[in-house]
């Protein structure tokens, strides 16, 4: 077995005391919260007008409201975003433009109450582990399960049938089982006729996708497509469950409005059992978005361009707030390129390493005129800050809530005391806000809840005390003496017209390959992901050896492996049309010919992100970090 198995990924340490630099290239030096935040808040003040703040998707809720409130009140900007970005921005979008409202749209327990459930580019066994609990409860129960995914996951292998099908053809997958739900006369034409809109260019745009073209496109057998269709279609109930497998394309969007058609198609929507799940990333990415901490939504998802809204929280906060959309993520680091966005506060997130094509990245993040990085290590970001301040970790060091993917808001306690000078993100931010002219005194983190209920109908209702004796309560919540049902989007089901509210219209999206194309140079077509034992860009896991562990190794199929002549554990060179990294082989029988994976885990031995390529959803923003083109060459042929 070869050595480089047992390799122990960097350990980062953790921030006990501000850092700051006396110039750009001078070596941090130890400073006092006095001098370092005295720095940050004159590089802030010299940014106006050309700052963006990055939230942190693992902080509480309260902490993404208060963030958030800094950029609009404090720097006068709605430039506020974070990680769902990278995730589920797609998600989000689609489902707003189908329904008016971006969550998901069942819980967890409904998983357990349905007859099938499809697992659509979602390895959940892997990364949403206590959501697949619910999952094999469900198929002890009965229920059937779809896989569709490139790899024959791990998830997959718990699958009645597994759909491997090419990288970035989700879009002709499920027109064909749209066209194939028609033709069999198994649409739902009732639920089509009240609660839909679109119904008729849908089917147009489906015709062409045949069974056989699609078989021809996606590389999945005829049968096994038409199989899905049909189970989906006289499904009693079903759950549709997807995330980046769908979402991490320069379409994604699109993909999203293909999934959702389907439910529009057969209703399975707006019903216990019935309904879609985009299983959000990040432990809070679902309240970050929910708090405000996106650029086009006030706090409680309410829309910033509406004037009612905006006065509401002009009233609330004492303060003119902008009256369009902000910069997202994406935007901030092309802004950055620009030269038009010149500071940045970046709170809890690693993009240096986690965003696509990370050597312009980092080009972008240390041409910045002032970088404030608030984190709980020293990551890769912080080190090319100006000031490091020091944060507690949200999950153990932090007393607030957090909402998790079936929108469901839970509290979290202080348990740990923090190390060092570690402060409180929010204590850290109100500090920052009083030396640039803002008195904001939040006695506990309840105090900043319960401003948010004030101002969010939809978190009205969700008092601590409730919160706690109710051990969590899903949003929307307007109110104090009851809970709504479990799923969203009753409405579409309801008899009266009025009742029933705007129909949810088809998606009318069209099939768009991958943006970076295989050809001889680069054949091979990289997708990326996660593995149970590592998280993100692997600042919060890594520094441990674990025999489950394997550091990052590019994975092949054995047929692959053998036509480049390659082993377990030999290093090779893998490029793309962006740069280049040396990464030793491993051999997945769950892949399929011409298709390689990697994880995002290990960025600091091997830094997959220089690979992936910046194509954007025009829509989200999101980046398709799930389809590059690479080579591998063995390197010794190389030397010889
Ligand atoms: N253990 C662990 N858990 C995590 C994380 C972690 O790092 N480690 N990260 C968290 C975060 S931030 C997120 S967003 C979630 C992500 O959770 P997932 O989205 O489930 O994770 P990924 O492995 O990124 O991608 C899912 C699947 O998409 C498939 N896929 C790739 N390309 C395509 C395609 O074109 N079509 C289809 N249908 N499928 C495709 C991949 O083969 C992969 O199995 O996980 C969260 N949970
Ligand atoms: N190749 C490839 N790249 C990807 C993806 C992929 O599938 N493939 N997926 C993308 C996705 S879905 C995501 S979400 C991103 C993840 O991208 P990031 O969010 O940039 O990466 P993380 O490693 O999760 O970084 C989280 C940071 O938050 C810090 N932190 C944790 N808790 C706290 C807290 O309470 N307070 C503060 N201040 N800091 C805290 C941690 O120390 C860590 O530095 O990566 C994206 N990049
Ligand atoms: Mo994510």
């Amino acid at each position: 077995m070869s050595k480089k198995r047992d390799r122990v990924p960097k350990t980062y340490t953790r921030l006990t005391h501000p850092l700051v630099r006396d110039a750009r290239d001078a070596p941090f030096r130890r400073a006092t919260w006095e001098e370092a935040l005295i720095r940050v808040a004159a590089g802030l003040q010299e940014a106006r007008g050309a700052f963006g703040m990055f939230s942190c998707a693992r902080a509480t809720n309260e902490m993404n409201y208060v963030a958030q409130k800094f950029a609009r009140v404090v720097m006068g900007t709605n430039n506020v975003d974070s990680c769902n970005r990278t995730c589920h921005a797609p998600s989000v979008a689609g489902l707003s433009a189908a329904f008016g409202s971006g969550g998901g749209t069942s819980s967890y327990e409904e998983v357990e109450h349905t007859d099938l459930i499809v697992m659509w580019g979602s390895n959940a066994r892997f990364a949403h582990p206590i959501f697949f609990q619910h999952v094999l409860r469900g198929i002890r129960n009965g229920a059937r399960m779809y896989a569709v995914d490139p790899r024959r996951t791990k998830t997959a292998e718990w699958a009645e049938s597994w759909l491997g099908l090419n990288v970035g053809t989700d879009i002709p997958m499920a027109h064909a089982i749209g066209r194939e739900i028609i033709h069999a006369g198994l649409a739902n034409d009732s639920f089509i006729e009240r609660a839909t809109s679109g119904f008729e260019e849908y089917a147009a745009l489906v015709e062409p996708w045949t069974l056989s073209l699609a078989e021809k496109v996606t590389g999945v057998p005829a049968a096994a497509i038409r199989e899905l269709a049909h189970a989906y279609a006289r499904a009693e109930r079903a759950q549709l469950c997807w995330t980046l497998g769908i979402t991490e394309h320069h379409n994604g969007t699109d993909n999203v409005r293909a999934l959702i058609n389907l439910s529009l198609l057969t209703g399975h929507v707006g019903r216990y059992g019935s309904g879609l799940q985009p299983l959000r990333g990040q432990n809070n990415v679902q309240g970050g978005g929910d708090m405000g901490a996106i650029p086009n939504r006030l706090p409680g998802f309410q829309d910033i361009l509406d004037p009612d809204t905006r006065l509401k929280f002009e009233t609330a906060w004492d303060t003119v707030i902008q009256p369009r959309h902000g910069l997202n993520l994406t935007e901030m680091f092309e802004a950055m390129e620009e030269g038009s966005l010149k500071a940045v506060y970046c709170i809890g997130e690693n993009p240096a390493q986690s965003e696509a094509d990370s050597e312009q990245a980092m080009r972008r993040l240390r041409a910045l005129d002032f970088l404030v990085v608030q984190d709980i290590f020293l990551t890769k970001t912080a080190e090319l800050a100006d000031v490091v301040l020091p944060a507690t970790a949200a999950w153990a060091e932090t007393d607030g809530t957090t909402t998790n993917s079936e929108r469901r808001v839970q509290r979290v306690r202080k348990a740990v005391r923090p190390p060092g000078e570690a402060r409180e993100d929010i204590d850290i931010l109100c500090d920052l806000a009083g030396r640039l002219g803002h008195d904001w005194k939040y006695a506990d983190a309840r105090a900043v809840w319960d401003e948010l209920r004030s101002v969010s109908p939809d978190h009205y209702g969700m008092t601590y005390e409730r919160l706690e004796s109710l051990q969590g309560i899903q949003w929307p919540c307007p109110s104090q003496d009851r809970v709504e049902p479990t799923y969203l989007h009753g409405r579409l089901w309801e008899s009266a017209p009025e009742r029933r509210g705007t129909p949810a219209p088809f998606g009318l999206v069209a099939h768009d390959p991958p943006v970076d194309l295989t050809d001889e140079s680069f054949p091979i077509r990289l997708t990326t992901g996660r593995r149970l034992d590592s998280y993100n860009t692997g600042v919060q896991s890594g520094g441990f050896a674990s025999p489950l562990r394997r550091g990052e190794y590019v994975e092949l199929c054995p047929e692959d492996a053998e036509r480049y002549g390659v082993v377990v554990g030999e290093e090779v060179r893998i490029s793309s049309r962006r740069g280049v990294v040396v990464a030793p082989v491993w051999v997945d029988p769950g892949l399929r010919p011409g298709l390689a994976f990697m994880t995002m885990h290990f960025p600091d031995e091997v830094d997959t992100n220089q690979l992936t390529i910046e194509a954007n959803c025009p829509i989200a923003g999101t980046a398709e970090f799930k389809a590059s083109a690479i080579r591998i060459d063995k390197l010794a042929s190389e030397v010889g």
